[in-house]
């Protein structure tokens, strides 16, 4: 008879304010926890685990001398602004539950696993994917006494952890897995998920990875090569996920009954020049219609789509109504130095195109780049004005495992402490060190010295000068996130009306 575990899976709470993290809770957990029911089904395992996924942007924050009594595993994601908080749950997990399995992973914790493992006590940090290794890890790791845990763990690849003598083994990555590894993301398994308290959005992944390696960005180290998910694989998620909204447990708009659904790759329509990608995602947008039938599709691309009127059309007709585009900047200087292949003057009539055909475009803007002095990034926010409905902003960050992360030889950027001065006295990052100050990771300042030269003059915008120049910019944009405020409101004053009329019907005496 298996025994049962009982496992956590924690989304820190996020520091960014963006409302979209409430909204849609990432998938990485999900998928994490069907990868370990579906381990516990197998005939013959030896554990059943039984799975709780906690949003703390969604249902509060965890108290983990309360919340963890009984767990057996602790699994813990964190993007750089919810790192803070990561740490703090998993070292007071470890402090108050000695036995306890803590393990880590995703974006931050994979590629700086010596910070996790010294500043969160991890036992184990998972780097890029893991719904192949769950599964075997844990029970690797509940079958195995920890003084013998090192020689075993040793085994397997793409993970790290401390060996007996206390130093952070790092053993190679393993290979990438089909995107689809596990078909069917767990969303039963999270916690206060009720038709009272639904989620604002579906989230659907289509594929994994990037055709692109903005200079800036992650996601190749992390994901790799662009790789979609098998055609089935989609339009079961997409069943799974009128499943859910019949079920009350997606948000439907009060006047017109249709739910969202967020497309969470990082370039749904491939660029056209990677044609066999290109042509595969339209002949299955064109083959989404008919299933997507009372949703509202967000998702994000490149501003080409607006010289693709065959797959516009053929998104529209799925019900793609909002587009996210990464524009980045108007600067061409700007956009070649991130490694950004985009032409401003084609972006302008591209993303013109696409809000005369009907889409609600979102521009998704960096400022702070090399090129950006106060005057270029307010011409930027005219810009995006006029070009788009909706836009995000963001100063420029530097993620680890790109090449702005400061490296040992005195490369990438030299990173800030809390209070704007130079982190670790030199700007240089060291994982037993100084932490950076991960909170301020959200876009909203910077958290790097400034060395940009604009016109002969060093630009020196500093962690406080960085945020005003942030709010003026915001000043002058429609950001998207007062649209996701309104819906919040709404949500909110739905949940309420319904707890008064439980309340009432509570309070209307039994007829006996
Ligand atoms: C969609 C998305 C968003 C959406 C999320 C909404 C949603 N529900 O999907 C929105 C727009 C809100 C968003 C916001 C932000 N995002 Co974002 N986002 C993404 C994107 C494109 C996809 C995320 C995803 O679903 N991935 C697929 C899932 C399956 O992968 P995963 O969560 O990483 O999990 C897998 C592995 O990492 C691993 N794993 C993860 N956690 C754990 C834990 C354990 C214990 C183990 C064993 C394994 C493990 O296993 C999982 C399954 O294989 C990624 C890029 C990418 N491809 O991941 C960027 C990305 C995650 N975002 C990024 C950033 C920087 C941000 C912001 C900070 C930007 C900002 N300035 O505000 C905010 C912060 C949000 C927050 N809450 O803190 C960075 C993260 C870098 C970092 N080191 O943190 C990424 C990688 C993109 C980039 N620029 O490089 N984002
Ligand atoms: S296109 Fe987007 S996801 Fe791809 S590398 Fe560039 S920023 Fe990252």
């Amino acid at each position: 008879m298996a025994r049962t575990v009982r496992v956590m899976l924690l989304q820190p709470r996020s520091t960014g304010g963006n409302f979209e993290y409430v909204a849609i809770p990432r998938q990485g957990m999900l998928f994490l926890s069907s990868a370990l029911r579906d381990w516990s089904e197998r005939s013959g395992a030896p554990y059943r685990y039984e799975r709780t996924i906690w949003f703390e942007d969604r249902s509060g924050r965890m108290d983990p001398a309360r919340d963890l009594d009984g767990v057996d595993i602790l699994m813990i994601t964190a993007l750089v602004n919810e790192t803070p908080r990561a740490y703090e749950v998993a070292s007071q997990a470890r402090e108050l539950w000695p036995d306890l399995i803590i393990l880590g992973g995703g974006p931050q914790m994979g590629p700086l696993a010596q910070e996790a493992i010294h500043h969160a006590k991890c036992d184990v940090v998972v780097q890029r994917e893991a719904e192949d290794i769950i599964g075997p890890l844990c029970d690797l790791l509940l079958e195995t006494p920890r003084s013998m845990r090192a020689n075993e763990l040793r085994k397997l690849d793409g993970i790290a952890f401390t060996d007996d003598f206390g130093q952070v083994v790092q053993r190679p990555f393993r290979r990438m897995i089909p995107s689809d590894l596990v078909k069917i993301p767990d969303y039963r398994a999270i916690k206060d998920l009720t038709p009272k308290n639904p989620m604002a959005a579906g989230v659907l992944e289509t594929s994994r990875g990037c055709t692109e390696s903005c200079s800036y960005c992650e996601v190749i180290q992390q994901f790799v090569g662009y790789r979609m998910v098998k055609p089935e694989t989609e339009l079961a998620r997409i069943a799974q996920l009128q499943e859910l909204a019949a079920d009350g447990l997606i948000y439907r708009s009060p006047n017109d009954g249709r739910f969202a659904v967020f497309v969470s790759d990082d370039l749904h329509a491939p660029p056209r020049r990677a044609v066999k990608f290109r042509n595969e995602r339209l002949s299955r947008a064109r083959n989404w219609k008919g299933h997507t039938d009372g949703m509202f599709m967000i998702s994000q691309n490149r501003a080409e789509l607006g010289s693709d009127p065959e797959m516009a059309d053929a998104f529209l007709a799925a019900g793609m109504g909002m587009l996210y585009i990464g524009v980045e900047s108007s600067s061409a200087e700007n956009l070649a130095a991130v490694k950004k292949r985009q032409a401003p003057d084609q972006m302008h009539t591209d993303l013109l195109a696409l809000g005369s055909m009907g889409f609600d475009v979102v521009a998704m803007t960096i400022i702070g780049l090399p090129y950006d002095d106060e005057a270029a990034v307010m011409r930027l926010a005219e810009w995006a004005r006029q070009v788009s409905r909706f836009q995000t902003a963001n100063l420029l960050t530097p993620l680890p495992a790109t090449v702005n992360w400061p490296q040992p030889n005195g490369g990438g950027m030299r990173l800030l402490n809390r209070d704007g001065g130079l982190l670790n006295g030199d700007g240089s990052y060291n994982p037993y060190g100084e932490l950076p100050p991960y909170e301020l990771f959200t876009g909203r300042q910077f958290v790097y010295q400034d060395d940009a030269v604009i016109g002969g003059e060093p630009r020196n915008w500093t962690l406080q000068r960085s945020r005003e120049v942030m709010q003026a910019y915001m000043a002058k944009l429609r950001p998207i996130d007062t649209l996701y405020e309104r819906i919040f409101r709404l949500m909110k004053r739905r949940a309420e009306r319904l707890a008064r009329e439980e309340q009432r019907e509570l309070a209307v005496p039994m007829r006996v």
